[in-house]
């Protein structure tokens, strides 16, 4: 595994070396034994004349080693339902420090990386990532694999590659994201996401992975690993607040309804979901008094709760009702519609009469719902202690 991975840090080399010396002639040159990547020789004329004088002026494979013990620009995203809150630390591992992810709770793990100011206005330049990632279980080897992903641009598009650790042989194994090429915008708080998605320990009975992370490479267009600022504490985007339970009510049995998806801004809606009397999935009889929908999310301004009605002698004119969230938490992530605020909105309470379609419109900003969850409302105590 070691070959494996001094021969994948050889081929960058050759190839940088190729793509410098050369002038871009490409050559599936063979790993030629200890070819020292030589530092150029002749004074190449780049094209790109603004690069850093100097200080980079080497080629760098690795971005972020482990080596200064920094972590503190990853953090644990515990807001999807499926969410591990594993545990970060920095321990030796193959050689040298790495990041281990220990499983908490027996779910995935989601480890963001704070991109944005790891690499600053130079994160536009990054063309693809790369990451040692290696497993452990307990008595022996299970396979795992997950995605590499990137929310990019200004409106933090989700796109992702896969990685995988299939075979004992190729573990440790490098995950890799191309589809990444350019499409990070400086100041617009775009991150990384590792995500493990499979995990085949429990069901071979070795327990949950703990996984490595050693040797992230952001690569810019030569195939140079970019100078990363590991002193910065994760920030991330507006939103991005994971179990941030602050001002919500408690909730008590509380089921979710499995809705998401995303709308881009506009006062677009993020879900739409027919009434079961119009053949949806929506149940508009679980709107009860005292129940509490609470709508977990990514967006720069709170999202609405619409309820729609087309049926005759519905009590609001408008066809719709739209309902501000009573409850929104600190970090602006997590959003509860009380049945108070849905009456007052919708004109009665006989929802089972009148709604024909439940919505979460975004307010004017790309919106993503990950996840719509209704129980009874407890106003005497705070969410996190009654979930
Ligand atoms: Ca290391």
């Amino acid at each position: 595994m070691k070959t494996k991975r001094l021969t994948a840090l050889l081929l960058v080399g050759i190839l940088v070396f190729s793509l410098t010396a050369c002038g871009g002639v490409e050559e599936t040159a063979a790993p030629a034994p200890e070819a020292t990547p030589a530092p150029t020789t002749q004074p190449t004329p780049e094209p790109d004349s603004d690069s850093d004088s100097g200080s980079d002026s080497e080629t760098r494979k690795v971005s972020i080693d482990f080596e200064d013990g920094r972590m503190g620009f990853a953090v644990v995203y515990t807001m999807p339902p499926n969410a591990d809150p594993s545990e970060l630390d920095i321990v030796e591992w193959n050689g040298s420090k790495a990041l281990r992810i220990t499983n908490v709770a027996g779910q995935l793990p989601y480890i963001a990386f704070d991109i944005n100011r790891l690499l600053g206005s130079r994160i536009e330049e990054v063309t693809s990532i790369e990451m040692t990632v290696g497993v452990e279980h307990q008595g022996g080897f299970s396979a795992v694999s997950g995605k590499l992903i990137s929310w990019v641009g200004e409106d933090l598009e989700e796109i992702s590659d896969t990685w995988s650790i299939f075979l004992q042989r190729v573990n440790p194994n490098k995950a890799v994201s191309t589809s990444v090429d350019g499409r990070f915008v400086a100041g617009a708080d775009n991150i990384l996401i590792f995500q493990m998605t499979t995990d085949n320990g429990p069901s071979e009975g070795r327990g949950h992975a703990t996984l490595y992370i050693d040797d992230i490479s952001f690569l810019d267009s030569d195939g140079n690993a970019l100078i990363a600022a590991t002193i910065f504490d994760f920030i991330g985007p507006y939103g991005f607040g994971g179990a941030d339970y602050s001002n919500l009510i408690g909730v008590t049995d509380e089921v979710d309804l499995g809705f998401s998806g995303k709308s881009g801004g506009g006062w677009g809606q993020a879900v739409a979901v027919e009434a079961i009397q119009n053949e949806g999935t929506f149940d508009p009889a679980i709107l009860t008094p005292d129940c509490v929908i609470t709508v977990f999310f990514t967006s720069r301004t709170v999202p609405e709760m619409i309820l729609q009605s087309w049926t005759s002698g519905a009590p609001m004119s408008a066809g719709w009702a739209k309902i501000d969230p009573t409850y929104v938490n600190d970090s602006a992530s997590i959003a509860q519609f009380t049945y108070e605020a849905m009456v007052d909105a919708f004109g009665t309470a006989d929802f089972t009469s009148f709604v024909d379609k439940f919505y979460v419109g975004d307010t004017g900003t790309e919106l993503e719902v990950i996840a719509v969850k209704i129980g009874t409302g407890l106003p005497d105590q705070s969410y996190g202690d009654s979930n």
